[in-house]
């Protein structure tokens, strides 16, 4: 029966599990291992498998295995490897980088050695599974699409936790490893130079998180508006007008009097989400290499008000005699 079905209608129709288009012979071999989860079927697909897992995949579960591994026993033993406390303290624990005396030096394991091992086989695992993503894409004759846009969140990743230090000759610099302890880390970073909401870079990256979070509610909400016409089934749309695609192009005509089209959407979509950590990789590499200070930096560009003269110029309290270096 050539029903709609959408996700309140749905009946689970099975044939036999699909393998997917060949491999080429330059390929590892697939795996075979498929199945299906009913509960699945109900928000995607229900078949699950065959999974591809290749060199890379191997590489980046071992290597991240290797990390977390390295990430939680140093977190056990903080707990004196209680693991009721490891479970009750798990968002507080964290593994940190070296102290800034070390440099970029090799530290003592217990003194931020661990951590660079940990970051060493986490970095690795990331790669493995970014060329993993391109691998697939191109196996499928796909474009790279997926891996670019990963690639520019590992670029944030890697400014953070390896670029910046390496400029600022420091691997204390970087982020430690742990739930509340990174985001302890945030704070002191934008407190450390001073307020990072005067980095333009930041206000650009905070926009287009906000822009994707905005444009991913807009096109899922009018490609749900014009399910009823199979709006959902986009190659269609392109070929056969008049239905869903105009009518959704039309209600933004109406209403902003400006529409995307099917395909330029996802160009939208997917620039908002890569100029994301994009940019904000940019702001933090400028920070503390280029610029000390945002606060003090806003109000020589005149985006930040001065305090008033009668207590005189504010001067950045890094430079102070007893201020950390
Ligand atoms: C929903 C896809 C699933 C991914 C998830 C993340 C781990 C880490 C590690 C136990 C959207 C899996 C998490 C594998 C476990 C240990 C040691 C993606 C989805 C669910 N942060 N951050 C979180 C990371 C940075 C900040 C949560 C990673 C910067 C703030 C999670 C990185 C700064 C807040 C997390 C990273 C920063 C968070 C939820 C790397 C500035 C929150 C993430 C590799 C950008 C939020 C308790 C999420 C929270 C949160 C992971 C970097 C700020 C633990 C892996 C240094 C302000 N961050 N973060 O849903 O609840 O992402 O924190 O760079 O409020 Mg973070
Ligand atoms: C972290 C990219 C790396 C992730 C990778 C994933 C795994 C998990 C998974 C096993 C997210 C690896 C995955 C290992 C495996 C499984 C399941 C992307 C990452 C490779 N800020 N802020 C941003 C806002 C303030 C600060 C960006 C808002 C304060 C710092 C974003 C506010 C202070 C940094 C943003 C606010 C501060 C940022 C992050 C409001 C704190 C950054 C974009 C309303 C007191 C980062 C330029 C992103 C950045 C960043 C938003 C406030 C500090 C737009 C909305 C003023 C230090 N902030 N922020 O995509 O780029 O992250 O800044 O107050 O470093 Mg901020």
């Amino acid at each position: 029966m050539a029903e709609y079905q959408n996700i309140f209608t749905q009946i689970q129709v099975r044939g036999p599990a699909y393998p997917g288009t060949p491999v080429a012979d330059s390929d590892e071999p697939r795996g075979v291992a498929t199945g299906f989860v009913h509960l699945l079927g109900r928000i995607g697909d229900a078949q699950i498998g065959p999974l591809y897992l290749g060199y890379s995949g191997v590489i980046s579960l071992i290597c991240g295995f290797i990390a977390i591994e390295i990430i939680g026993l140093n977190m056990a033993a903080q707990v004196n490897w209680s693991p009721v406390q490891f479970v009750r303290q798990l968002p507080w624990l964290a593994l940190e980088p070296p102290p800034p005396a070390y440099g970029l030096h090799i530290p003592p394991l217990a003194q931020g050695g661990w951590w660079l091992m940990a970051g060493f086989f986490l970095t690795t695992a990331i790669l493995a599974w970014w060329w993993r993503m391109y691998s697939r894409a191109r196996a499928l004759g796909l474009g790279t699409h997926t891996a670019w846009a990963f690639a520019s969140a590992i670029w944030l990743y890697l400014v953070l936790g390896f670029i910046r230090p390496i400029l600022m000759g420091s691997w204390g610099e970087a982020v430690p490893f742990g739930i509340f302890p990174h985001l302890d880390w945030t704070a002191s970073f934008s407190l450390r130079y001073g307020n990072l909401f005067y980095n333009p870079f930041h206000m650009l990256s905070i926009a287009f998180l906000y822009g994707s979070a905005l444009l991913f509610a807009m096109h899922g909400a009018t490609i749900l508006a014009v399910g009823r016409y199979g709006g959902e089934r986009e190659i269609e749309q392109a070929v056969d007008r008049g239905t869903a695609a105009e009518r959704a192009a039309l209600f933004w005509r109406w209403t902003m009097g400006f529409n995307a089209t099917f395909e330029s959407w996802h160009r939208w979509g997917w620039w908002f989400a890569v100029l994301t950590p994009l940019v904000g990789g940019i702001g933090i590499l400028l920070t503390g290499t280029v610029v000390d200070n945002w606060y003090l930096w806003g109000v020589k560009h005149g985006i930040a008000p001065g305090y008033p003269a009668v207590w005189g110029s504010v001067i950045d309290p890094s430079t102070l005699p007893g201020a950390p270096k």
